[in-house]
């Protein structure tokens, strides 16, 4: 679970994003579409070209989700619920492109953010997202 220092600095860095959230998270879908090319085949309906604002629209909503995931971290798989039911059983989307989108937001924030993106950041960063990441693989099973 998320200590009171990890909330700390995940609302922290969220407040510092403020609009931005959906620029980086599009960043880093992008990013996540070159390191780990067998992602894009669940995006093959859409145009992955660079500034494609198709990526552009769809980040944003992952980008919503986020920030609302980060007012929600006593009830998570609560608040995602229906995207976990959304991703499991209409997208069938691999868990596992979780952590590669996951990995690829934590790189994308350290390089818009080197100030603070300390170890301590970092370590509450990938705890929040691997929370996200648990509630959205909840319903898989
Ligand atoms: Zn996902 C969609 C979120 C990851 C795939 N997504 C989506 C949406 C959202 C999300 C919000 C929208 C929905 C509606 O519209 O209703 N995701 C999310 C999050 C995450 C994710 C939060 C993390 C963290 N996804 C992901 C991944 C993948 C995916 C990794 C793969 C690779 N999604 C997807 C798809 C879709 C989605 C395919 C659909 C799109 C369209 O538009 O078609």
């Amino acid at each position: 679970a998320l200590t009171q220092t990890d909330r700390a600095l995940v609302l922290a860095l969220w407040k510092k994003m403020s609009t931005n959230v959906g620029i980086y998270t599009t960043e880093a879908l992008e990013r996540t579409f070159v390191a780990f090319p067998s992602t894009k085949t669940y995006f093959a309906h859409l145009d992955l070209s660079p500034g494609s604002s198709q990526v552009k629209a769809h980040g944003q909503k992952v980008a919503d989700a986020l920030t609302l995931a980060a007012h929600h971290l006593d009830d998570l798989p609560d608040s995602l619920s229906a995207l976990s039911d959304l991703h499991a059983h209409k997208l069938r989307v691999d868990p596992a492109n979780f952590q590669f989108f996951s990995h690829c937001l934590l790189v994308t924030l350290a390089r818009h953010y080197p100030g603070d993106f300390s170890p301590k950041m970092h370590a509450s960063l990938d705890k929040f997202l691997g929370l996200v990441t648990s509630a959205l693989a909840s319903k898989y099973r």
